[in-house]
């Protein structure tokens, strides 16, 4: 079983992942991993804490001369902001420290400020807002890459475009080729496949940033390569949609997710929405008349490419701060502010590779189980021959 975990404030020493269940043998390229990092960082609209860090991944456990060796893997980023953090949150406590806080007592609307300090009883919404910072995804990040990397042993990838920024939406569908082009690009603007419908991102973009307001927007992840029979229909919990919607709406901001073309399908006739199935004699398999399933059929993915999106809504810290009420005298006060992104919809297109990967590795790993590589491979080239033998 593939677990996976993550710590880490965001203005902490450093972020951790770990991941333990892992085959021994797989390649890990400390270079791939550092790629996710500054994918994840790039974009128009991220804010001013993307200029301090340059995110980079020590990996400190569980790989050896470049692979896996079955023992958990634990990566580290260190924060390059602590260094301003250091008296405001120390580790100890001591003297004086309590003057040195920086503590938060205007509760964002939209941040998990006020629901966290009601739960976790703080009259300062610090440590909750430290921990809810979308800074942890740097950590879902270096752990994905690691679930890339297992996959990728097996001809799986996982790639992410932006659909939609505000009221901007893609209308058309996009290749696998394109999404792979748009990934190997070394400036990112808003993660477009499409650079005329990009440009007209950047608009909404620019106009957020003259009003000082946010704005959303929707990410699609796609998986190309998987093979069918991953997940269950079986049982609630094993069905590989639920699994990839929990994944998705866990990211920080996202508030829906879509399979396939699932908000098109509810207002279609089940004739127009559902794939036909087809047989190549000639290539002795099994083909469809559309994808438009999301490559999920009872929660179990059917061979076709994985299509899967999350809903992000404008991040909750604004600029131009909305109503809010103080924590301590309870006196109407405008909303916290220190800095914020203003748009990061291809940061969290990312985000969602990463947790596609994650979730679709533990499938894999369900599914096809081993030790080593080795094991795994051979398990998996013996259903692979079952399927075409069927
Ligand atoms: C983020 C780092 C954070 C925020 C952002 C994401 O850094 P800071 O709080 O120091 O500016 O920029 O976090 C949020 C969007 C949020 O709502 O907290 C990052 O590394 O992605």
């Amino acid at each position: 079983m593939l677990r996976f975990e993550t710590a880490g404030e965001s203005h902490g020493e450093c972020l951790v992942a770990t991941l333990a269940g892992l085959p021994a043998g797989i390649p890990i390229s400390l270079d791939r991993v550092n790629r996710e990092l500054w994918r994840r960082q790039q974009g128009y609209g991220r804010g001013g804490r993307m200029k301090i860090e340059t995110d980079r991944a020590e990996i400190v456990a569980g790989v050896r001369h470049s692979h896996t060796i079955g023992a958990p893997v634990a990566i580290l980023i260190r924060n390059k902001d602590w260094q301003n953090w250091t008296e405001a949150l120390p580790v100890e406590d001591a003297e004086g420290a309590e003057d040195k806080r920086k503590p938060v007592t205007r509760p964002r609307p939209g941040h998990a400020d006020l629901a966290g300090a009601l739960k976790y009883n703080f009259h300062d919404a610090r440590y909750i807002l430290e921990r809810a910072s979308a800074r942890e995804t740097t950590a879902r990040v270096a752990a994905g890459a690691v679930a890339k990397a297992l996959l990728a042993e097996f001809g799986i990838q996982v790639l992410s475009h932006t659909v939609a920024v505000g009221a901007v939406t893609l209308d058309r569908p996009v290749e696998w080729e394109e999404l792979a082009a748009l990934s190997l690009k070394d400036e990112v603007l808003l993660g477009s496949v499409d650079p005329a419908t990009e440009l007209r991102m950047k608009e909404v973009v620019d106009a957020a940033y003259r009003t000082g307001d946010t704005v959303g927007g929707v990410f699609e992840v796609v998986a190309h390569g998987v093979p069918a029979g991953l997940g269950s229909h079986a049982t609630w919990d094993s069905r590989l949609d639920g699994r990839l919607a929990q994944a998705i709406v866990s990211i920080q901001a996202v508030k829906g997710v879509e399979v396939g073309c699932a908000a098109d399908g509810a207002a279609s006739f089940g004739s127009k929405v559902q794939d036909t199935i087809h047989y190549d004699r000639e290539r002795s398999r099994f083909t469809r008349g559309a994808n438009r399933a999301g490559g999920l059929e009872g929660g179990i993915t059917n061979g076709q490419d994985l299509v899967v999106r999350g809903l992000l809504k404008p991040i909750s810290t604004l600029r131009r701060p909305l109503e809010s009420v103080d924590l301590a005298t309870r006196e109407p006060a405008l909303a916290a502010y220190e800095r914020s992104d203003v748009c990061v919809v291809p940061a969290a297109g990312v985000v969602g590779e990463a947790m596609v990967a994650l979730v679709l590795a533990q499938a894999f790993l369900e599914k096809f189980g081993g030790d080593s590589l080795g094991e795994t491979r051979r398990n998996y080239a013996g259903y692979l021959q079952q399927v075409k033998d069927f």
